[in-house]
């Protein structure tokens, strides 16, 4: 059976494409979406992808995949930086987990150089723009089928 993937977006990344697009890029979350659906039915995978402004929300997200889910891609947007709650949701699932950045959070400003979700990602990807989210599909499977 094919394994199944759990795409979460954090907050204002909804608004991609349509405003600091010379930070973010052109694509908008649909745009991403849709090449993750492509290149998922490419690979093999089942795909859900989800997007919330709302803390608790992407707890729940989290949470939910805990018997539905192979692994986790998540870009938990502003909460990176200072979120013991999403930490905690990733760290009690236990699912094999890639944390994502469409920028590169070491070339801004300080306070994005700490991620307090890291500890519970087996891999990250940042600075590589939307592109990352396909690139986070392959590394995701690789690292549930143990060719990592
Ligand atoms: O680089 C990333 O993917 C971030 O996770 C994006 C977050 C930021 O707080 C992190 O430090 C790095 C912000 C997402 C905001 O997205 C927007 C998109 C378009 C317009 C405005 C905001």
């Amino acid at each position: 059976m094919s394994k199944k993937i759990l795409v979460i977006n954090g907050p204002n990344l909804n608004l991609l494409g349509s405003r600091e697009k010379e930070k973010y890029g052109q694509s908008s979350l649909d745009d991403i979406k849709n090449n993750c659906q492509i290149h998922a039915k490419k690979i093999g995978i089942d795909l859900d992808f989800k997007q919330s402004n709302v803390e608790g929300e992407l707890v729940n997200f989290i949470q939910g995949a805990r018997n539905t889910h192979d692994g986790i891609i998540i870009n938990a947007g502003g909460y990176t930086h200072t979120s013991v709650a999403i930490l905690d949701a990733l760290l009690a699932v236990k699912k094999p987990t890639i944390e994502l950045h469409i920028t590169n959070i070491y070339k801004r400003e300080d306070f994005r150089h700490k991620s307090l979700i890291s500890k519970a990602a087996d891999g990250i990807i940042c600075g590589l723009g939307a592109d990352g989210y396909v690139m986070a599909l392959d590394g995701i499977k690789k690292i549930i089928n143990n060719e990592n």
